[in-house]
């Protein structure tokens, strides 16, 4: 971590302009990690000027400042900042290319790798797990309060409460730093995993809607009709895959949101997995991710149907194993 502390402080020393990105559809660790990207490199350096860039910003989580408006020419010659993204086309404002330089800060497994300088940590339970342990080399006193918020969110959520396996003694570590300062681990819970009384109708229809694979795969196709009846953002929807969690028989499970594009019914998807690896499958199906969390992509009907009967034959294969 010192290492990437210090090759991190050099490069942006430099540049008078740094703007910070996230990917698309974001989550509360990519959101956490760019906006305290933003704010602990404003308290640093007053002087430049730091934007967080990003258009999409529908997410359940703690509150983000909405994003900076920033003009192409403002790109030209400042340094870009990544996080929490894989590949390049999930990139929130693909005018981070004119960017003069460009940093990558990211947990994800490496298959692009666009950018100059790259911070990045398979191992690590979440890109804003880096970026504490980073800022405490940095910084030593405990951030700021906002700066802490943003995340301890991001690995809260990440790790969904320090409980899958890439949690280690490093995540703890980062957490003890944060709540050095004043931030209410209660509230930050309480904003990221309680939900409203039509959320809880929303995921009661959810499970009624389950269908099973005798494999052990669990899954649920919400289509426009449900999305609009309970008034459901698709970006939004997809996080409720949590909804489909913790049950012992569903080896995979997954959730796949009915979207329109240029006229076509198509359907992202989130899949999840106990212990087999699904992002290898994931990445055939337009999408990629951790290995026991990935997302799909504009797939038709029949290629759910297909993704569905490749993860089924990976079950089958490692139970024999
Ligand atoms: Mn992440």
């Amino acid at each position: 971590m010192i290492k990437f502390a210090d090759q991190f402080l050099s490069v942006v020393k430099d540049y008078e302009t740094i703007i910070v990105f996230r990917h698309i559809n974001p989550d509360n660790d990519a959101l956490g990690s760019q906006w305290a990207t933003v704010s602990f490199l404003r308290l640093l350096f007053p002087k430049k000027q730091i934007l967080g860039a990003g258009l999409h910003q529908i997410v359940k989580g703690i509150d983000y400042p909405p994003s900076d408006q920033i003009e192409d020419y403002q790109f030209t010659n400042a340094l870009g900042i990544i996080c929490d993204t894989a590949n390049h086309e999930r990139v929130d404002d693909q005018r981070f290319s004119q960017c003069k330089s460009i940093i990558r800060i990211d947990h994800h497994p490496i298959h692009d790798l666009f950018g100059d300088v790259l911070l990045i940590n398979e191992q690590s339970s979440s890109t804003c797990e880096i970026l504490a342990l980073m800022f405490k080399h940095i910084y030593i006193d405990p951030l700021p309060k906002q700066v802490a918020q943003y995340l301890m969110a991001g690995i809260l959520s990440d790790t969904i409460m320090f409980s899958i396996p890439s949690v280690s003694s490093k995540t703890f570590q980062a957490a003890s730093y944060l709540t050095q300062s004043e931030i209410k681990l209660s509230d930050i819970h309480a904003s990221l995993f309680h939900y409203s009384e039509d959320e809880f109708v929303f995921i009661n229809e959810l499970r009624s809607n389950i269908k099973r694979s005798p494999c052990g795969l669990a899954y649920v196709v919400v289509n426009r009709a449900m999305l609009e009846k309970h008034n459901m953002h698709p970006n939004k929807a997809k996080e409720y895959i949590f909804a489909l969690s913790q049950v012992k028989e569903f080896k995979v499970w997954a959730i796949f949101i009915e979207i329109e594009v240029e006229g076509k019914s198509l359907y992202n998807g989130s899949l999840r997995s106990q212990s087999v690896v699904v992002n290898n499958i994931a990445n055939r199906f337009n999408g990629g991710g951790h290995p026991l969390a990935a997302a799909v992509k504009h797939l038709t009907l029949y290629q759910v149907t297909e993704l569905i009967e490749e993860c089924c034959q990976k079950i089958i294969s490692e139970e024999v194993k």
